[in-house]
């Protein structure tokens, strides 16, 4: 089994306090009416991109959704620029332009956020092809929701990764639920991974809430599409412990569903796991620290920067033809 080195170890601790504070503060913040966004909190969701991103550089592509910050803040997207987007201002990662839905970060390798369902894995595909027809080494991971897996483009682009070989990791963040419909009720696989079956790739069913055994399937499959090996199916099992967006009451959850999920909330329990793994208190301490500095710097750079300017309305809207 793939096991993280001591340094990794801490990394994914890292990545996961900070989409955790991140998430606390934009709900925070958007509570106060500072800024005003639909938001999609992927809290509870933390250890599958940490997981994930600590095996991928800044080459490597990810596609994500709409509940993607956690995916964004895991690859790297610095908090400034994504906190502006997010504000829409001028300075954001799509300079205001995108919005929390859209946000887009080349030099971090985040391609698309989308609020179609089903989107990123196409996009995946286009991404892995380019990279294949270059000759390169880079690897893309198209993240989505179980209720995804029951769209159309799910089943095509599984179909053409595995046929070409493509390298693409698909990683399926099933959370239970797909807006306010249960699994059961809308999806007919036993589990998500069975239908890599269908398509002869890979397909695994991982704790999506235990990182190191993220981690574990994860290194595989990036190690498998960068070697030529192909495609990989990742199902991890998962909760959301906020609803589908912010404000939704849950009312159709079952009783205490959630308060059981949150029971075993995945970010103190891998910092329990670190304590009590050699890893030292004032080391955690410090790196929330840092995180919560960090996430200070960003809000308030964005609640100061300027809006984008009128004559940027159409700017950046249509790539320029040769011709113009
Ligand atoms: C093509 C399409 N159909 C329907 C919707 C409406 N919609 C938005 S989110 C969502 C649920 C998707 O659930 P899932 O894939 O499990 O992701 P989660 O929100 O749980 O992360 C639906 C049906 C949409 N945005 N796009
Ligand atoms: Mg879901």
């Amino acid at each position: 089994m793939n096991t993280p080195d001591p340094q990794t170890l801490v990394d994914i601790y890292r990545r996961m306090a900070l989409i955790q504070r991140s998430d606390d503060r934009f709900r925070a913040v958007i509570k106060s009416g500072k800024i005003v966004a639909p938001y999609y909190s992927p809290r509870g969701q933390e250890a599958i991109p940490a997981a994930v991103s600590v095996s991928l550089t800044d080459e490597d592509y990810i596609c994500t959704i709409y509940r993607g910050i956690h995916d964004m803040l895991a690859k790297g997207v610095p908090s400034k620029q994504l906190w502006a987007e997010i504000a829409g201002k001028a300075t954001g990662t799509c300079k205001g332009k995108g919005g929390p839905m859209h946000i887009t970060h080349p030099a971090t390798g985040v391609m698309v956020t989308t609020g179609i369902v089903g989107s990123s894995m196409p996009i995946a595909n286009g991404l892995a092809l380019a990279a294949q027809i270059r000759g390169e080494k880079r690897v893309a991971v198209a993240y989505f929701g179980d209720g995804a897996s029951n769209i159309g483009a799910f089943h095509e682009s599984l179909n053409m990764a595995a046929v070409w070989k493509l390298p693409v990791v698909f990683v399926c963040q099933n959370n239970g639920y797909g807006e306010h419909t249960r699994y059961e009720l809308a999806t007919s696989a036993r589990q998500i991974s069975d239908r890599a079956a269908g398509y002869q790739m890979p397909g695994v069913t991982v704790d999506g809430n235990e990182p190191l055994a993220v981690y574990a399937v994860a290194r595989e499959a990036i190690e498998r599409a960068r070697g030529g090996g192909g495609p990989t199916l990742i199902e991890a099992k998962t909760f959301r412990f906020q609803g589908h967006v912010f404000g939704d009451a849950d009312a159709y959850m079952a009783k205490g569903e959630k308060e059981a999920a949150m029971a075993k909330d995945p970010v103190p329990r891998y910092r329990a796991w670190l304590l009590g793994n050699g890893v030292g208190e004032g080391e955690l301490a410090a790196i929330e620290t840092a995180i919560d500095r960090e996430i200070d710097e960003a809000v308030a750079f964005a609640l100061e920067s300027p809006p984008p300017d009128l004559a940027e309305l159409q700017r950046d809207v249509l790539a320029p033809t040769e011709a113009a």
